[in-house]
């Protein structure tokens, strides 16, 4: 039986009986507000293991380290970031076959690859999740056992094309014919270009289709639940379309390399719904998620929007508890402009980056430059462009110009004159002012208002836009301290050394606000910066952004402190390889 086209992506068509629900259909649960001090679980997806981490991967787990570095400076409130391994399916089987492997040897092996790539990115997950792990099939088997007790699985015969590389059911109306690599036609997905082939086999069906209305409900309800808004809206489409009951286990026979369905010998469950549970798993279920669940805030790629937010909160639903708080959904990265596939052989290998670039240099490339509303490009020109003009030049030439022993001889932070930079509203008369003119007064006002709309970005998820905003006021300061131009004051001059200590002062409290809020995207490079300022391991959170509270007329513990000893570069310049140098300028290499 063909069944008829549904969703545009992982759709199973619809059974042909249903049957009438046993229970009422669940209220859509409400969406609790957020903040400082609330329990905060945030995930990654978990990635497959048949080829090593790219840059993609490398991209959505710095987007939840950053969420949670960022929320932890926040506040004390428990928090964990999980992240791990999806290491069962044809996918992997398949894989493994191929690589003449078993399919345990292959997980271990790819998975310890993910998580060394994880710990060197510095990402601060406190969770590594591998589906084939005990705990997770122990609740994988009772996440099934439950949607059994309410009677929402039942057998039937599927019949359809199915798409290994994406673990997914397609519809007719989802598949297109192209010449393979011989020239001979074969049927593909239309939406990621994978060969599909046909299948025929008795599955348990999960029905999905009595969750169309709470699930719309629950959208309703929570307009941010999804976002950036754009794909929460691409949700809302979906769900006025037919939603079709969805097969969730596979014949044994053809899939071995899975958990076992409780109690059927001749089914294995779909790799999604065990892939899906691996939030719960971490989370401690099925014992101990109470606490946890459902402050779940999932980081998705669009490639797998529909899994999360239909799938997993109707299985969710099914089982009696909450969706998650939150789906945060990011685009992709193409590579000169084409997505990055082994057959073109172009994957960005993430671990040749962190050398390249350095790690930082690396991480701050990815958030800085990724908007997760639409696909971006790398190449490596671009990050050597971003990273030298923001990182080494504006913030690190910033550090150094205004810490130097020329210009700086105590090597201290300097005192803060009120008489030199007036507070209040007679900043526009220059003469009360002291020596402040508008634009510095401007400074203030920028650097002030700084950390509330970067943690509104953070919330907002758009985390490009904190650090556009980062970069703005680094620029500010730059112009601030050329206009000033302190290297050409006296020191030996009380008037001129008053305000040289007051440019000085003004420049290195800027720094440290920016050096607080970058802890979530460059750790290293911030704690760097910190130390240089001699900003104390607790003296970097939140609560510790009050800038220039010597302007507001109160007290500064860092006037008159020594700087910290390491007069390094901040962030070490990033060199254009030579050969591509020569041939920019028309040279042989
Ligand atoms: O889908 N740009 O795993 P996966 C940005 N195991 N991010 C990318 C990317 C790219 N070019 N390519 C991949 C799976 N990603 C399932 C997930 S979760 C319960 C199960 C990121 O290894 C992005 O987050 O194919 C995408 O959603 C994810 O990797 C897919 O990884």
């Amino acid at each position: 039986m063909v069944r008829p086209p549904g969703l545009t992506m992982l759709s199973l068509p619809a059974r042909c009986l249903l049957r009438p629900p046993r229970r009422p259909l669940p209220a859509p649960p409400r969406r609790r507000s957020s903040g400082p001090g609330r329990r905060w679980l945030l995930t990654t997806p978990i990635f497959y293991v048949n080829g090593p981490p790219h840059i993609g991967h490398l991209y959505s787990a710095l987007l939840a380290d950053a969420l949670h570095r960022h929320r932890g400076l926040l506040g004390p409130g428990p928090g964990r970031l999980a992240t791990g391994t999806d290491e069962h399916g044809l996918k992997i089987q398949q894989a493994a076959a191929a690589a003449g492997t078993s399919p345990s040897e292959l997980c271990a092996q790819m998975s310890g690859l993910f998580r060394d790539l994880f710990s060197r990115a510095d990402v601060s997950f406190t969770d590594f999740i591998r589906t084939t792990e005990p705990r997770h099939r122990r609740a994988v088997q009772c996440f099934w056992a439950a949607l059994q007790g309410r009677g929402l699985l039942y057998k039937d015969f599927y019949e359809g094309w199915y798409c290994t590389p994406d673990e997914c059911f397609l519809t007719q109306a989802q598949i297109t014919e192209r010449p393979d690599a011989q020239g001979r036609p074969c049927k593909v997905s239309l939406e990621s270009g994978h060969q599909v082939y046909w299948t025929k086999e008795e599955n348990y069906m999960f029905k999905l289709s009595e969750f169309q209305e709470p699930l719309r409900k629950w959208l309703q309800g929570n307009r941010h639940v999804i976002s950036p808004e754009p794909f929460y809206q691409v949700v809302r489409r979906w769900l006025e379309e037919d939603l079709p009951d969805l097969s969730v286990s596979r014949e044994r026979s053809r899939l071995q390399w899975g958990i076992p369905v409780p109690g059927d010998s001749t089914q294995t469950i779909y790799v999604w719904v065990d892939a899906l549970v691996n939030y719960l798993t971490v989370a401690g279920y099925p014992d101990a998620h109470h606490a946890w669940w459902p402050a779940a805030h999932h980081v998705v790629g669009k490639d797998i929007l529909k899994f999360h937010a239909i799938y997993w909160p109707a299985l969710l639903m099914a089982v009696g508890l909450d969706p998650p708080e939150q789906i945060y959904v990011h685009s992709h990265w193409t590579v000169h402009g084409q997505k990055m596939s082994k057959s073109l052989g172009n994957v960005v290998d993430p671990v040749a980056c962190f050398k390249q670039y350095t790690m930082d240099g690396f991480r701050y490339f990815l958030l800085r430059q990724g908007v997760p509303e639409r696909d971006c490009d790398y190449y490596e020109e671009k990050v050597i462009k971003l990273v030298n003009s923001e990182l080494a030049d504006a913030l690190g030439g910033l550090l150094n110009r205004c810490t130097a022993s020329s210009i700086n001889p105590n090597g201290i932070y300097p005192h803060f004159s009120e008489s030199c930079f007036r507070k209040g509203s007679d900043h526009m008369d220059v003469e009360a002012s002291g020596r402040a003119l508008a634009e510095d007064y401007e400074l203030v006002a920028s650097v002030d208002r700084l950390p509330l709309q970067v943690t509104d970005y953070f919330e907002h998820f758009q985390i490009y836009k904190a650090l556009e905003s980062v970069v703005a006021c680094v620029r500010q300061t730059n112009g601030f301290f050329q206009r000033h131009a302190p290297w050409k004051l006296c020191r030996d001059n009380p008037a001129e050394k008053c305000w040289l200590d007051t440019v000085l002062h003004v420049t290195l409290e800027c720094l440290r606000i920016y050096g607080i809020l970058l802890q979530p995207v460059i750790p290293a490079t911030a704690d760097k910066l910190l130390s240089r300022l001699a900003v104390k391991p607790e003296e970097r959170a939140f609560t510790d952004l009050t800038f220039l509270p010597r302007y507001h007329g109160k007290p500064c513990s860092f006037e008159g402190r020594r700087l910290g000893p390491d007069t390094g570069a901040l962030f070490p310049r990033l060199e254009t390889p030579i050969r591509r140098q020569m041939e920019t300028k028309g040279l042989r290499p």
